[in-house]
Formats: structure tokens, C-alpha cells, sequence
């Protein structure tokens, strides 16, 4: 039964079904889903040589799919600030073993992080399945690289470089037109380059270049994002908004950002960028739940659970 009271903003229903062709993989967006982030920057894995270090990263990729991710996010250029640069011939070794593993061992859906047009070919002819570019295709030819690789590219909103993006960031107008207007003429960018909407999804980059407040405010207004019609991406794990707010380190950020993963989902996104699958995934088909006012995800249809 529709509800008799007026919101004040509309909830998501089953109108818009996306669905992405990435590769040999086919994404059914008709529902959330969750996306698990692989960094393999030298900090976050063990450093007892490149054998075990590919080693971790496969199982924990596994481990991700097991618990419910549709893909793995694989980066190898840290995007924190004051984060050294990565020469992208350092990133291209970090990444590539990684790619080519958990494509071919697991047949996993590969998204590749980052903004080099290098290492975008390099991942396509490995199999990745969906490149995300922190950037938005702004590198000198990430653009063409993108367009030949056939893959889906996610357009991310950012302010400044990684390096200087946190200094005292100030927005003309609100936070969330702002990005709505960087989106649209990113979309465009990538139209007139040969690079089909039908292979963009687009995301508001929480963080990036954003106080706290203009994140919370671009969460709580991120409905805005809908009218470019494009499948929402969005990450929130772990960062500082949810440790501002909470006043929380970064390894006691799960249940803030389970918080934030509903509130998403409720206003649209597609798919959630995390660390902590498991729970995420639980959180994302409570909330797609209620909106549906029933249990019946496509993925429990038929278990009756
Ligand atoms: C703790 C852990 C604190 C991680 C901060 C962080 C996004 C992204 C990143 C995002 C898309 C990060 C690569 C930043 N964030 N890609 N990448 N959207 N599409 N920081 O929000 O996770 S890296």
C-alpha cells in the first residue's frame, strides 16, 4: 500500500533496473550491491616477498566473494592525502599479478582503480571488468584508453589532487549541485569521446576534496545524483567523516558506516564501495528490504528464506 503521507524526497523503487555489460561478466543492478576493496599498495599487505603478498591478496579477494561482494576493487596508488606518488610503471607491477590472478583463478568481476591509461589497457587485456577512475578520465588519454579498453568506467567527483584536496575545501554553491554539474560535464566529455553512457556510473566521491559537513550534507542530498539517470556508486568505508562524527579510529568505523551504507541505499545507490563485505551486505538487503516492503532480493527468491 502507498503510504498517504507526502515525502519529502522520493524513495527509490524498482524503475530504474541497470545493468552493465563488464566484460564476460553481466552486472544485474535490479538491486544493491556490494563492491570489496583490494588495496595492494605495499603498506596494506605483508611484505614477506611477492609470492606471499599475492597470496594474501587472492584469499582476501576470495573471502570478499564468499561473503557476498559482486566485485573486487583492485588499487595500487594510495589516494589518502600526503600519500606518496606511484610511478604508474610501480603501479602497473602492483596491480596487474593481481588482476590476472583473481581473474584467473576466482573468474572474478575486476573493477581496477585507477587514473593511469597505461594500466586501464593493461588491465582490460587481463580480463578486468570495470575500470574506476578517482579522476573521472581527466588524465592526459585516460579518456581514449577507456574508450578502447570496452570496459564501464565510474566518473568520481573529486576538488583538487589527492595531495592538496583537504586544504580548507570551499564550494560556490551546494555541495551537491557542484557535483552534479562536474558529473554531467564529465558524462559529456566521455559522450563526445566515443564512451557510451550505457557503460557510466557516476559517484559523488565522499571525501574527496569535502569537509565533514559537505559530506553529510552530499549523503543526506545525494537523490540530486539521480537525475543523470546513471547508476550510483558510492564510498564511505572507514573514512573520516564516520571518525569526525564518532570520534572513532579507523578500525572502529564499521557500524558508522553500516549507517551510511542505508542511508545510501535508500537514496539510490547502486553499488557500495567497502572493506567489511559481510556486514555491508547485510545492511544493504535490510535496507533494499524495506524499500521493497518484502525479503524477495533476486538472490534469495527461490530459498525461501
Ligand atoms: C580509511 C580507509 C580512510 C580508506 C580513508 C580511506 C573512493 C574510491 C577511494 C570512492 C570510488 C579511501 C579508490 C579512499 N575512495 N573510488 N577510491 N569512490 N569510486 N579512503 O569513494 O578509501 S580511496
Amino acid at each position: 500500500m502507498k503510504s498517504t503521507v507526502d515525502p519529502s524526497y522520493s524513495l527509490k523503487t524498482a524503475g530504474s533496473a541497470f545493468q552493465l555489460r563488464c566484460g564476460r561478466h553481466l552486472l544485474d543492478l535490479s538491486f544493491p550491491r556490494v563492491m570489496g576493496i583490494l588495496n595492494v599498495t605495499p603498506d596494506s599487505f605483508s611484505d614477506g616477498g611477492q609470492h606471499v603478498a599475492l597470496d594474501d591478496a587472492l584469499r582476501h579477494g576470495e573471502r570478499m566473494l564468499a561473503e557476498g561482494a559482486v566485485m573486487i576493487d583492485v588499487g595500487g596508488e594510495s589516494t589518502r592525502p600526503g600519500a606518496p606518488f606511484v610511478s604508474e610503471q610501480e603501479e602497473l607491477d602492483r596491480v596487474s599479478p593481481v588482476v590476472e590472478a583473481l581473474v584467473r583463478e576466482l573468474d572474478a568481476l575486476v573493477s581496477v582503480d585507477t587514473s593511469s591509461p597505461v594500466v586501464m589497457r593493461e588491465a582490460s587485456a587481463l580480463g578486468a571488468g570495470m575500470i574506476n577512475d578517482v579522476r573521472a578520465l581527466e588524465r592526459e588519454g585516460a579518456l581514449a584508453a577507456a574508450v578502447s579498453s570496452g570496459l564501464p568506467v565510474c566518473l568520481m567527483h573529486r576538488q583538487g589532487e589527492p595531495q592538496d584536496m583537504q586544504q580548507s575545501p570551499r564550494y560556490e554553491q551546494p555541495v551537491e549541485s557542484a557535483v552534479v554539474a562536474y558529473l554531467a560535464e564529465r558524462v559529456a566529455a566521455c559522450e563526445t569521446a566515443g564512451l557510451r553512457r550505457n557503460r557510466l556510473l557516476l559517484d559523488p566521491g565522499f571525501g574527496f576534496g569535502k569537509t565533514v559537513e559537505h559530506n553529510l550534507r552530499l549523503l543526506k542530498y545525494m537523490e540530486a545524483l539521480q537525475s543523470l539517470e546513471l547508476p550510483l556508486l558510492v564510498g564511505m568505508s572507514r573514512k573520516s567523516m564516520i571518525g569526525k562524527v564518532l570520534g572513532r579510529p579507523v578500525e572502529e568505523r564499521l557500524a558508522g558506516g553500516l549507517a551510511l551504507t542505508a542511508m545510501a541505499v535508500e537514496r539510490g545507490a547502486n553499488i557500495i564501495r567497502v572493506h567489511d563485505v559481510g556486514p555491508t551486505v547485510d545492511a544493504v538487503n535490510m535496507a533494499w528490504a524495506v524499500l521493497q516492503e518484502g525479503c524477495e532480493t533476486p538472490l534469495n527468491k527461490e530459498s525461501g528464506a
